[in-house]
């Protein structure tokens, strides 16, 4: 995994250089928006079970997908694909923390489309509950934080996508 810092430090290190100029400033920024981040995960973390569940209410509860013949019928499908989004959560909101994608990469997307496709797991549906979790997250977190953790949501989404 990578993080801001260490993506800012590790190529000035290999140069011998001090941090200066854009690298500055994006630490800067970074450092900046520490105590937002901090904050968000925090009311994540507390609210998570919450999140998800109005996520699904507001994206895969009240069609097809629920019922038999979709993918998340019976239970066992449900309980997957409700595991599936709090992944999808919780990685964000890591990723947020550190301010780089890379562990989504790692973590989440490497290989999950194929995973999908053999497992018949449809993937525009899937991308409509990261959607509808980007404006819950935004509600709970508020439009800064939300803004940001959208930043990573999106980056599951182009993945999927
Ligand atoms: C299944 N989701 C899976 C599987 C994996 C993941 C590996 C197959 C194995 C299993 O069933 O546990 C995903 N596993 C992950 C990820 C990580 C991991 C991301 C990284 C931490 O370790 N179905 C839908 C919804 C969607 C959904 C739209 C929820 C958004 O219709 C999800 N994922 C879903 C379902 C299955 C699944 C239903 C079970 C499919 C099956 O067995 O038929």
């Amino acid at each position: 995994m990578q993080d801001t810092i260490t993506s800012i430090i590790n190529p000035a290190d290999e140069k011998g250089n001090y941090i200066e100029g854009e690298a500055l400033d994006n630490l800067k920024q970074y450092f900046q928006s520490g105590a937002v981040r901090v904050k968000a995960a925090t009311l994540i973390g507390s609210s998570a079970a919450s999140i998800i569940g109005k996520t699904v209410e507001e994206s895969l509860l009240y069609g097809d997908i629920t019922l038999p013949g979709g993918n998340m019928y019976p239970t066992r499908r449900y309980a997957a694909c409700l595991r599936d989004l709090t992944y999808f959560l919780r990685y964000a909101t890591y990723a947020m923390l550190a301010a780089d994608v890379s562990i989504l990469d790692e973590r989440i997307l490497n290989g999950l489309k194929d995973t999908y496709s053999s497992l018949g797991v449809p993937i525009e549906p899937t991308i409509q509950a990261l959607q509808a979790m980007k404006d819950v997250v935004a509600e709970r977190v508020g439009s800064e934080a939300g803004q940001e953790m959208g930043i990573y949501i999106d980056h599951i989404i182009t993945g999927l996508g």
